[in-house]
Parts: C-alpha cells; structure tokens; sequence
C-alpha cells in the first residue's frame, strides 16, 4: 500500500482547470520536486493551496500553477495527497502526470483513491458506491439519493437493522440457553414479530423498480396509429421541433430517443413509427421497433385522434393498454369524433386530452408523467445500487426463512443460522466481511483519478 499512485482528476478536455492528484508516501516529495511555490513563506502549508510553477526535470516551467499538499491522515485517502491545478486541457495536466511518474508515482487504477479511502476505513463500501453514483447521476434526484448514501443513509439503515436483527438473536439464544428462565413460545414470538418488522424496513428501503427510475431514468414511448400527433407531442414535451411532422401518414420511421427532465427524474422519451399493416418493408421494421419499444417501456403514452373515429388499430391498442398507460385524446382542437366514452368502453386507463398544435393539456400531461416517473421520494438510507439491493432482497428472504423456521416448530437454532446469514448479507452492503472479488468488481466501475 506504500506505492505512490497518480493520476489526472478531471474530465478530458478543454475546461478551466486540469488537476493532478498524487497520494502515498511520496506524494510531498514528488511534489517539491515538481512544484516551485512563487514565495518560499508559504512553503507546503498542509491545506493551503499555494499559487507557483511547475517544473519539467531541467526546472523549465511547464504551467503557471496552483498546489496543495494534504497531509494524511486528514485527507481524502488518509495517506499524503497532493493536488496540482494547472490550466486546462490535457497538455499541461499530461506534462505534469508524466512528471510525478517520472519521480517514483505509479499511474492510479480506475478508483484506486476511494478504495484506499476504503481499505484505510475513511469510508465504508456503500459510501465509496456513492461518490462514483454522484459522478454519473444524470438528474438532481439521482445525485439527492447518492449524496444522502454519501453522507451515511445506507451505511446507518444497514446498522440500524443489523442491530435489531443481533438483539433478535440474542433473545433467540437466551431461550435455547436458559429454557426454565425464557418461555420458548413467548421467546418465538417476539422473534418473529422482530423479523417481520425488519424484513419490512428493509423491503422499503430496496424498492428495485423506484431505484432503476432513480438510477437511469424512466422511458416513455409514445404509440399510437400513423398520422394522430406523436411526432408533434414529443415536440410539444421537449419543447424543440425535434422529430419530423408531415401531414403523411408513416412520416415516422425509426424509434426517436431524446432525455427529458421530469421533476428532477431524468426520463428518455421515445417516439415510434404509426402502428398499421404496411408493405413498405422500412415501414415495417419500423412497426416492429415500436412494437418492442412501448414494451419495455415504464410508461407508455397510447395517441388518439380525436378527430377521427377510431379505427382497428386504435382499438387494439386501446385493449392492449395496462397500468403503464396513458391515453393522449389528441388534436381536441380539431373535432370531437372520439369521446372519452368511446375510450373508457376499451381501456381504464387515464385519458387526457391534449392538442399539441395549441397546447392545450400539455402542462397536465408533464405533471402526469412527473407522477409517473418520479420514483417514490428518496430517504435517507434509500438503496439505489443494483449490488445494495440484491444484498438486501437476499438478506430479507434468508429473514423470511427464519419466520417460516420459527413458525413451523424448527428449533430455534435454525433460525438463527438464516438470521446470522442475513447479517452477513447485510455487512456486506458496507463492506465489512467483502471479499477483494467483490471489492475489486465496485472499484472497476470507477473513472480514474476519482
Ligand atoms: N389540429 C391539430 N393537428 C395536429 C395536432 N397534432 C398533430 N397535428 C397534425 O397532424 C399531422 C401528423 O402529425 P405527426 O406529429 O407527424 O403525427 P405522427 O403520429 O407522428 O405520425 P406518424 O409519424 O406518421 O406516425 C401533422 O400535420 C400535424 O401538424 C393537434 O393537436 N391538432
Ligand atoms: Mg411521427
């Protein structure tokens, strides 16, 4: 662990500033060697940033710039950390790095600082999963749940239950222990009126589908026969004239993807080629992709004419529609012909009438799909990695195990094995009993220099 490791710490390209970060035991002495402070009163202050040159090998300056030293333990790996801000771009940050390996430093692995962070228990496993979640959070309630895990939510939620769970235990094995002094059926009781109440806290907190939401967004497809208004109510949503709107029916041919932000969710939102039978063979593929797109779609908005009786494919959609549906009774500015009657006799999916010429229920619409979309409010301890919730869901069945062990007469021994199981699960969340598999899999997902 003694190797000095170095790495840029910003994005590529051009931008204001490039820093480079350097941390181990050599960190302050590469540092002098490549950083000439404008005034020797300031020399190496741990904490300070100190404006001066950076210099190549034969003391030529490289880049007018800007260094701090860290000195550990009160530092980001809790080893010596040094930061060299040059100006932007890579040429300068690059002459630099070049420099600090020259000098003894090793190029840094893709998130070899949080994980020593992490071997150097500065923060737990689920805390080092936050900060890489925070770099690639897409949208402001994304980055609201990282920072909260950030700040300790999971780590406190997975202390919390496992807390609750060890004094569970502990009852279960005064009851085995001590026969004559705990009553055994009071003891299974209270057991499993704990692990119930635990496997529900932890079934909160790992809701699978509202942190795929959170993670990468929701999708919204927008369906409907050729000619009805999809193209122009993508438009109406991006608020851009971004797909192609003709008067011809089949204009649409391929699935258009474009981000949308919905109440800080970041949603991607899908317009598809009109659902008809066709011979046109592009067409065609075309109907098949947006055939496949609005299933897997988590919202799929159905588009009526409302001008134009419903024909049989509006009707087939309509039957098809389930709870992920939304009908737009669109161009209600142009005629009447379809009712909501006509609709709620097909579907009870929500109907909302729309004209994306005029504008008219546009604004309902986005508060429908921000309803829809937005996953349920994020709290503290909220788990969004996919690794988080798997632990939780298996911890949780290993609980209800336990329950069934309880229930069914087992001797309580059986019970606590599936409780001491789910606590394992549980430990690993944060890290505590992680193999290096499992460590090396969370930190190979990292950018460098983070
Ligand atoms: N009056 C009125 N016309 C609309 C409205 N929405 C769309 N239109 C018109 O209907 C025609 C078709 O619109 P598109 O948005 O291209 O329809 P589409 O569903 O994408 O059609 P395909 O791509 O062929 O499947 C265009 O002439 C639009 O201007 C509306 O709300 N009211
Ligand atoms: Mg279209």
């Amino acid at each position: 662990m003694s190797e000095t490791i170095a790495a840029i710490a910003t994005a590529t390209g051009a931008g204001g500033i490039a820093i480079v970060r350097v941390s181990g035991d050599e960190a302050e002495a590469i540092l002098k060697q490549i950083f000439i402070p404008a005034t020797r009163r300031e020399y190496f202050e741990s904490n300070r940033l100190t404006y001066g040159r950076a210099v190549d090998a034969r003391g030529d300056t490289l880049d007018e710039v800007m260094a701090v030293i860290m000195r550990g333990p009160a530092s980001y790996t809790r080893e010596d950390v040094a930061e060299i801000h040059c100006h932007g771009g890579r040429v300068s940050a690059g002459a630099v790095l070049s420099r600090a390996l020259e000098l003894g430093a090793r190029m840094a692995e893709p998130g070899e600082f949080t994980k020593r962070a992490f071997l150097n228990h500065r923060i737990d496993l689920a805390r080092a999963e936050a900060v890489m979640q925070l770099i690639g959070a897409h949208g402001a309630a994304a980055a609201r749940a990282s920072v909260r895990q950030l700040e300790g939510g999971v780590s406190g939620f997975v202390r919390e239950v496992s807390d609750e769970l060890k004094g569970l235990l502990a009852l279960l094995e005064a009851s085995t222990d001590f026969p004559e002094e705990v009553e055994e059926e009071v003891a299974a009781q209270d057991v499993t009126e704990g692990l119930r109440r635990v496997i529900q806290k932890i079934e909160a907190k790992s809701d699978a589908r509202g942190a795929r939401l959170l993670r990468e967004g929701a999708s919204i497809v927008l369906a409907g026969r050729p000619n009805v208004g999809k193209s122009s109510l993508m438009n109406a949503l991006l608020n851009q004239e971004r797909a192609i709107v003709t008067d011809i029916p089949g204009t649409t041919r391929d699935v258009l993807t474009e981000r949308i932000s919905l109440g800080g969710v970041v949603a991607e939102l899908s317009d598809t080629a009109g659902r008809r039978d066709t011979q046109d063979p592009i067409e065609r593929i075309g109907v098949d992709r947006a055939q496949r797109a609005a299933e897997g779609a988590d919202v799929v908005l159905i588009v009526i004419d409302a001008a134009e009786p419903l024909d049989a494919s509006d009707e087939a959609l309509l039957k098809g529609a389930d709870d992920r549906t939304v009908v737009c009774l669109n161009k209600r500015d142009a005629g009447q012909a379809v009712t909501r009657k006509a609709i709620a006799a097909l579907t009870p999916a929500m109907v909302l009438e729309t004209s994306a010429l005029t504008g008219r229920g546009i604004p309902e619409l986005v508060a429908e799909l921000e309803k829809r979309v937005s996953a349920q409010q994020e709290s503290a301890g909220q788990m969004t990695a996919l690794r988080h919730i798997e632990l939780a869901h298996r911890a949780a069945d290993h609980l209800r195990q336990a329950v069934e062990a309880v229930e069914g007469g087992l001797p309580l021994d059986t019970a606590a094995i599936d409780i001491r199981a789910a606590l394992s699960d549980l430990s690993e969340i944060t890290g505590e009993n992680a193999t290096e598999e499992v460590i090396d899999r969370v930190f190979r997902d990292f950018c460098v220099g983070k």
